[in-house]
């Protein structure tokens, strides 16, 4: 165990590559997250926090947002990348003021996002003044009278801008969209707006509620479960466990990626003494579909399912429950029926042969789930192209019963509990009333930023001080060098963080680093132990209670800052009782039980052993509080990604090393890449038609309607199975390439995973 982070950064001419690999998880998995914690945290704190991980009386694992099963819970309800997730948060490594006062910002500003997270955590209060080299420590006291008196100086209230990242715990979340809607903005961007945001969207259209309608339970009466564009072995490697017990009880299951991703082709449970020695593929057919490919795929679908009911009326469209519930049938049949096949086989890909066998699957399953991440949300279509894989559903009876339904897989382990607490720009006015009604304060009705718009806010010079509750928001965000100068611009910049990261070091003219706990760490109030509580993908509600001592007794909770920044910024006469709040937890969670819907009586139903299940209409009751008052189908016109002469489109994605902008290490072990990050994937027929050799360097270099070039340089060509035409590469050393006006139709959802390069060979830089 080291103190001390490493002193070299990522040497790139180190990387190497080998054949991707044919399974995932297994013993190796386990070895390699048992060798990663203990370098980090020592033995004794290993043992202690991953014997807690999602465990009844534990903590809530801070990797992704897969619920925990239900009934019996394994005694290692964790995977290598939860424990990995743990690791970086538990280590004992520290970043203290000396390591402020040996490395000046602009010396840390050189440095990889590897390198700063490996120093280890945050441990005081640290200010950067205007004109300041160096971060120095600052009492907190005076750090939230600066943040008020920057506040208060501001035309509007709408020039701040208040960000979350999905870490963030309800009560954090509640009592932070409380502070800044009582400061008088609804400006709350969050890292959903990158996410999910073409889920929530398109949802809320075709079926009245933003959230899946799936619970872990219904992966076991499943017989056909469709998981698009997520690549689960990697970024919810437990979802693989409910998968193969899916498929043991026997469920077919179909996966459709660009990608050959090891998790979904191959897959040994590391937790089963049989995944030991055997391993099960758990997709039973594989759609290796074009970059932007699946609307056309879904409307394929839909025209083949539509012909299958031609064959054998009254076998495939569920009739009774069209009649019954949806709105928008007729419009949805026409355009089914004039959907051109060719089109689709070219929009994807995909063979007639490969249309036709998913088409007779989805046409004779009872029980259908379609599971999707970032790989159908992150495109301009990904709104319609949700709503298509719901239409499909909808034609089949596929919403509100066992084994079936919609399943936005989600990413931060509470980002959905953070937009049932009211972390939206544009929060409904009844939730508004509620929370007016409940404090006597008046929140503002006019909606407030969403990320991208925040960002054109602080460019424009319409948004001044910027507060980031955790997450990293330079590195997350697109178009790096744009977002960087926004945050320049700013007169101050705040961020409440465990962990050293780049949004420290891009900063406005006064910057503060609010160090805090962690979900590991044990959270004392008032000399009793507080719990937080969070909303797992599946809208499952439970406790989670930190037990690991704190690396530093400066350490604040994020509940604890967000109350005394608003005593400071409010004074001691504000209808809100922060003080109270702060060093009660269950009396925030009182307030949120008759604020929030779906809520009541918080505190004994969180306590309840798997904690409780928020309210879905049509997964409870079929019922849909749509406009139309029914589940609608949604009619589209087809967008798919022909691919420009002589370009290629690249998605940017995760490795398995990384926790989207804290990279763990450098090996992408199931994709074969070992020792570094900046790699192009690229098709073999690709790279010799355009004259690479594999391994080669480039720079990439992203074109855009506005003409700017866009380049990041030095890039490694890897000769790799993707579809020709299409590329891949690592978020976020590729954000520079992607345009933060090149956004999704109806979610604003900036477009990750299509953006159209050139290479270029990659001249060495010839320094004057
Ligand atoms: N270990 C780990 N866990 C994580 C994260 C992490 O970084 N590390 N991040 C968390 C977060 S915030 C999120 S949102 C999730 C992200 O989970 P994922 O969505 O799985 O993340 P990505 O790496 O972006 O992978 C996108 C997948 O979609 C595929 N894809 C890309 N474009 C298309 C397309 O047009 N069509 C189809 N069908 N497939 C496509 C890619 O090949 C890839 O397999 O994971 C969460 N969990
Ligand atoms: N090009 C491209 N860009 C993308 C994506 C993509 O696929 N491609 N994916 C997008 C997606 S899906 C997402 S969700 C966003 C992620 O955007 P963010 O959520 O903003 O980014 P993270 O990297 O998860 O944030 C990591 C930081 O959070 C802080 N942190 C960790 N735990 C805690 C905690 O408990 N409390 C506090 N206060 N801070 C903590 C640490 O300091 C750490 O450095 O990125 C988006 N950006
Ligand atoms: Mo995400």
């Amino acid at each position: 165990m080291r103190r001390h982070g490493p002193t070299q950064d990522i040497d790139e001419s180190a990387l190497t590559v080998t054949p991707p690999k044919r399974q995932a998880a297994g013993v190796t998995a386990v070895a390699v997250a048992l060798a990663r914690s203990v370098e980090e945290m020592g033995v004794v704190r290993t043992a202690r926090s991953l014997a807690r991980v999602n465990q009844a009386h534990g903590f809530d694992c801070p990797g992704c947002a897969w619920p925990e099963p239900t009934g019996h819970r394994r005694p290692a309800e964790f995977c290598e990348n939860g424990a990995k997730a743990v690791a970086e948060e538990a280590t004992l490594r520290t970043v203290t003021p000396e390591f402020f006062a040996a490395h000046s910002v602009a010396e840390l500003a050189e440095k990889s996002g590897y390198w700063l997270g490996q120093q280890g955590r945050l441990t005081h209060p640290m200010v950067l003044r205007p004109g300041d080299t160096h971060y120095s420590p600052i009492s907190w006291d005076e750090a939230y009278q600066l943040i008020a008196g920057e506040l208060r100086a501001l035309d509007s209230p709408d020039e701040a801008v208040f960000y979350t990242s999905g870490r963030t715990a309800n009560e954090t979340a509640f009592l932070y969209q409380l502070l800044v809607r009582s400061f008088g903005t609804n400006n709350l961007p969050d890292c959903s707006n990158m996410c999910h945001e073409s889920s929530g969207t398109a949802l809320t259209g075709s079926i009245g509620i933003g959230k899946g309608s799936v619970s872990i339970d219904d992966f076991a009466e499943a017989d056909l479960i469709i998981v698009a564009g997520q690549n689960p072995g990697t970024n919810h490697p437990r979802m693989l466990s409910a998968l193969a017990g899916a498929k043991a009880a026997g469920a077919r299951v179909v996966a459709v990626n660009p990608l050959p991703e090891t998790g979904l082709l191959g897959f040994r449970d590391p937790q089963t003494v049989r995944g030991v020695t055997t391993g099960v593929p758990i997709a039973d057919d594989f759609l290796q579909i074009r970059l932007g490919g699946d609307m056309a795929l879904f409307q394929g679908l839909g025209r083949l399912l539509f012909e299958a009911e031609d064959r054998a009326p009254g076998t495939v469209i569920d009739r009774a429950f069209v009649d019954a519930h949806c709105a928008g049938f007729a419009e949805y049949e026409k355009q089914c029926r004039d959907v051109d096949l060719d089109v689709v086989e070219r929009a994807t890909g995909l063979t007639r042969a490969e249309l036709d066998r998913t088409a007779d699957l989805l046409a004779g399953a009872r029980n259908v789930i379609i599971c999707w991440a970032m790989g159908l949300t992150q495109h301009t279509h990904g709104v319609a192209t949700i709503e298509e894989a719901t239409n499909l559903l909808l034609l089949r009876g596929m919403i509100g019963k066992p084994g079936a339904g919609v399943c936005p897989v989600r990413g931060h382990s509470n980002v959905q509990g953070d937009r049932t607490m009211g972390i939206w720009e544009k929060m409904p006015d009844t939730f508004l009333d509620a929370l007016d009604r409940e404090f006597g304060i008046t929140s503002p009705r006019a909606h407030g930023y969403d990320t991208v718009h925040a960002i054109r806010a602080m460019r424009e010079g319409r948004a001044r001080v910027f507060f980031g509750m955790g997450g990293n928001f330079v590195a997350a965000t697109p178009d790096t060098e744009v977002t960087e100068a926004a945050l320049r611009g700013c007169s101050l910049t705040v961020q409440v963080s465990t962990k050293l990261n780049r949004s420290h070091l891009v900063h406005g003219r006064t910057a503060l680093i609010l160090p805090t706990l962690g979900r590991t760490d044990k959270d004392l109030r008032g000399g009793v132990k507080q719990q937080v509580s969070v909303e797992d993908s599946m809208s499952m509600v439970h406790l989670s209670t930190g037990r690991l001592d704190p690396v530093s007794e400066h350490l604040r909770s994020e509940v604890a800052i967000v109350c005394e920044l608003a005593r400071t910024l409010f004074g001691p006469e504000h209808p809100v009782p922060w003080a109270r709040f702060a060093d009660d937890y269950d009396a925030i969670r009182d307030a949120i039980s008759r604020v929030v819907p779906g809520c009541a009586d918080y505190n004994r139903r969180v306590r309840a052993r798997n904690g409780f299940v928020l309210p879905h209409p049509p997964r409870d009751s079929r019922e849909f509080r749509t406009t139309t008052g029914r589940a609608n189908f949604a009619v589209n016109e087809l967008t798919w990604l022909p691919v420009p002469e002589g370009r290629l489109i690249l998605q940017t994605l995760r490795s398995h090393d990384q926790y989207n902008t804290t990279i763990y290490g450098l090996d992408d072990r199931y994709r074969g890449v070992h020792g570094g990050r900046k790699v192009v994937l690229v098709n073999p027929d690709d790279l010799a038609e355009f004259g690479f050799a594999d391994g080669e360097l480039v720079d990439v270099v992203s074109e855009w309607t506005d003409g700017v070039e866009r380049r990041v340089r030095g890039f490694r060509l890897v000769g790799y199975p993707t579809p020709r035409g299409n590329a891949a590469a690592y978020y976020p050393e590729t954000n520079p390439l992607v345009p933060l006006d090149h956004v999704a139709a109806r979610s604003n959802t900036p477009v990750s995973k299509a953006v159209v390069i050139r290479l270029e060979r990659h001249e060495h830089e010839v320094r004057a």
